[in-house]
């Protein structure tokens, strides 16, 4: 297995590939070298081993199966920057280390981080072998992408292809490295979507998709009309997408169902209540006396065709709630009938509640199909939805910053704090280099001692009753009471301001208490759990009789978060950092303050810095003298006897300069990466070598 590197000589060579090398470090070095570069369209450069990637706005030429090819198994330093240097590294490490890999992809809505993840799936699907148990596999990770998307992601005005879930992609590999299971966790949907949409934004793809994408019998069986016709699209006046076609999409949509495995009778049933979830949103209500009544009753008959129940008790649980109440020490059961207000947030948390759990089921069929019980090592791949600031910011932009706050909190602990601390505990001479630590503000959104903010809002929920107005003003003059001395908090009359690592973000409290709440009424799940359909009544499984108190939408981010947190760290974590150059969406347009700004909340700068006065590249000894043991003869296959010795003897034999190179408690610290090229091109000529002999011996006793 010879291997042949070719360099991709036509790319010229732009600003530097690796800011580590600057000569001067501060911001503004920092983003005229990307400047430099993005022109010269090179959108990757990397700081050490993270990778710094500025969207395009464009195809690039640099990612056909050439590029595959060209970095597969080569070092990092012989070819430009590229997101598939960093997967094939990757995957290299998970086979060599036999160690869990993760790759943590960070950056604000729309710097390309959804692109990136695909990427990195594409490249190790096409590098990997298998059989056909394996391609199968591959292909429902690759198509799993344009499913969730179509259920999960929607045009903002920052993106026009947003992700408003979060997750976390472990690929699974066999021993041999071929993928042949993965697993998805997905982390809260942005389920307000389905009912408002921001003025020029857009409800989730799959209702346009649909819309114009079915085929004619299948759109007349659904009731389907254009997408003005409905309320829950027609609010933001915003229909189409520049650069989409959402008719072409539905049919890979379709395709993607096919593939994950969903029968006929479930792809059917799938977009049965997704065109359920429009008819819902036209049911209106008008003021009968204090009481809500439906306004139209014509309109109640899509709904209740395509959910499988009776119009009468749709109407009736749209307009009115059975409450338990105490008396005399009886419990009872009483009809309350609604006004009109809480008819319509009825009806929007059946909409809600049906979209989000058609999207939980199809990650659970793709979980499904991928499903492999024994672990042996994986590869994770996190994209996440990216900091975001709005005109007005909700509770989901809460959660949304919040782990993005958390994800900069795992970055920091692992390349800046954990780094700095390893020279420490390693005994290795070090000066150390200051930074802004994010945990003050995770503290300030998470800690339970003192308060923060997602306790007091979990306080006032559970003080809250059923239908309670003023319970966010509540939440508010608690909040004020418990936090307002945080140098990151500031509270105005309408809601907070929370100063994030990315930046301040003035978060408007109206609807925090019944968004963090997310119960979905006992009589809406009984009504689907009544439906003809054995599929929506298997969307709806619980056990409305258990008295539990349901947890909090923040109280599962939370929870989540720090799952995710716990598994990243026990894997090997790689950083793409994603950059975006412009507001305008348009290629070759750099703005160079929006710029700035990214890479000082990024901390780029501290990043070269920790990485160029520190050392490069760090090994236990074993693993080093592992790798490098077929540089000498008695280190070679494996190395008797004391390690540092051992690794003395490995590099007086190469030559390693002993500036280069210091042997902490556990660790060899090396310096430049160009020594550690040095090593690794030996490495290589010494491998190619055995491999020719190997041939010619194969050779010749065939
Ligand atoms: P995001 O994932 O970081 O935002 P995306 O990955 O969806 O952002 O990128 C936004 C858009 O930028 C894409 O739809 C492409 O049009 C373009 N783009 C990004 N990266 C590239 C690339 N490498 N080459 C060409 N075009 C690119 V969000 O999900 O909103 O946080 O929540
Ligand atoms: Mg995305």
């Amino acid at each position: 297995m010879v291997k042949h590197h070719w360099q991709s000589h036509n790319v010229k060579q732009s600003g530097l590939d690796d800011m580590v090398l600057l000569s001067k470090i501060s911001e503004s070095s920092i983003v005229d070298n990307l400047k430099k570069r993005y022109m010269d369209d090179q959108i990757f450069t990397y700081i050490g081993p993270v990778l710094v990637s500025v969207n395009p706005f464009k195809q690039m030429t640099y990612f056909t199966d050439r590029e595959v090819e060209l970095y597969q198994g080569s070092a990092a330093y012989e070819n430009p920057p590229h997101i598939y240097a960093l997967a094939d590294d990757m995957y290299r490490n998970m086979m060599i280390d036999m160690e869990n890999q993760c790759v943590i992809i960070s950056g604000e809505s729309g710097a390309g981080k959804t692109v990136a993840a695909k990427f990195i799936m594409s490249y190790i699907s096409k590098v990997s072998g298998g059989g056909d148990r394996v391609q199968h596999v591959k292909e429902i990770i690759l198509k799993s992408n344009p499913l969730l998307e179509a259920f999960g992601n929607a045009k903002t005005v920052r993106n026009n292809n947003s992700s408003r879930f979060g997750k976390y992609f472990e690929i699974q590999f066999s021993r041999g490295g071929e993928p042949d299971g993965g697993k998805i966790s997905n982390f809260l949907l942005e389920k307000s979507r389905v009912v408002f949409q921001n003025p020029n934004e857009r409800n989730f793809h799959i209702f346009y998709q649909m819309l114009t994408g079915a085929p004619s019998e299948l759109k007349e069986q659904l009731g389907t009309a254009s997408p003005d016709y409905f309320y829950y699209l027609n609010q933001s006046g915003c229909y189409s997408v520049d650069g989409t076609n959402d008719a072409e999409e539905f049919s890979e949509t379709m395709e993607a169902m096919q593939v994950i495995g969903l029968t006929p009778d479930e792809q059917h049933y799938v977009l049965q209540i997704t065109a359920s979830v429009l008819h819902i949103g036209n049911i209106s209500f008008i003021e009968n006396g204090n009481y809500a009544a439906v306004e139209n009753q014509d309109y109640l008959a899509y709904p209740s065709y395509l959910l499988g129940v009776s119009q009468d008790a749709l109407r009736q649980k749209l307009t009115s709630r059975v409450m338990d109440s105490k008396w005399g020490g009886k419990s009872e059961s009483i009809d309350v009938t609604l006004n009109v207000e809480q008819a319509s947030s009825t009806r929007d948390a059946l909409a809600k509640a049906l979209h989000s759990r058609l999207f939980d089921f199809l990650v659970q069929s793709v979980n499904t199909a991928i499903r492999k019980d024994y672990d042996e090592f994986n590869i994770g791949v996190l994209d996440i939805y990216g900091f975001e600031i709005f005109q007005r910011n909700g509770f989901e932009q809460f959660c949304i910053n919040f782990v993005n706050e958390k994800l900069q909190q795992i970055f920091i602990e692992l390349t800046l704090k954990a780094e700095q601390e390893e020279y420490v505990q390693e005994g290795i001479r070090w000066t150390p280099i200051d930074y802004f630590n994010n945990k003050i503000v995770c503290d300030l959104i998470e800690s339970q001692a003192p308060v923060g903010v997602m306790c007091v809002l979990d306080d006032t929920c559970a003080t809250m009753h059923a239908v309670n107005e003023g319970a966010d003003q509540k939440f508010l003059g608690k909040l004020c009471g418990a936090v307002s001395s945080h140098e990151h908090f500031q509270s105005f009359s309408a809601g907070f301001i929370i100063h994030h690592y990315a930046g301040k973000v003035s978060y408007d409290v109206d609807n925090f208490c019944e968004k963090n709440k997310d119960v979905l009424f006992k009589d809406l799940v009984e009504l689907m759990q009544q439906s003809e359909f054995d599929f929506i009544r298997s969307l709806f499984p619980e056990n409305t009789n258990t008295q539990k108190r349901p947890t909090t939408a923040s109280s599962k981010i939370k929870t989540q978060c720090n799952i995710l947190v716990s598994t990243l760290m026990k894997c090997s974590p790689h950083y793409i950092r994603c950059i975006k150059p412009n507001e305008s969406k348009k290629p070759h347009d750099w703005e160079e303050s929006r710029v700035k700004h990214q890479v000082e909340y990024l901390g780029l700068k501290e990043n070269v810095r920790v990485r160029r006065a520190g050392f490069a590249y760090r090994r236990p000894f074993h693993k080093f003298l592992q790798r490098y043991a077929i540089l000498t003869p008695e280190t070679w296959p494996r190395w008797h006897g004391d390690e540092r010795q051992g690794i003395q003897h490995l590099m007086s034999c190469v030559n390693m300069d002993p500036d280069q190179w210091q042997c902490g408690k556990t660790k060899l610290f090396v310096k430049n990466p160009e020594s550690l090229f040095l090593l690794e091109e030996t490495r290589d000529r010494k491998y190619d070598g055995f491999a020719r002999v190997i041939q010619k011996a194969f050779r010749q006793f065939n």
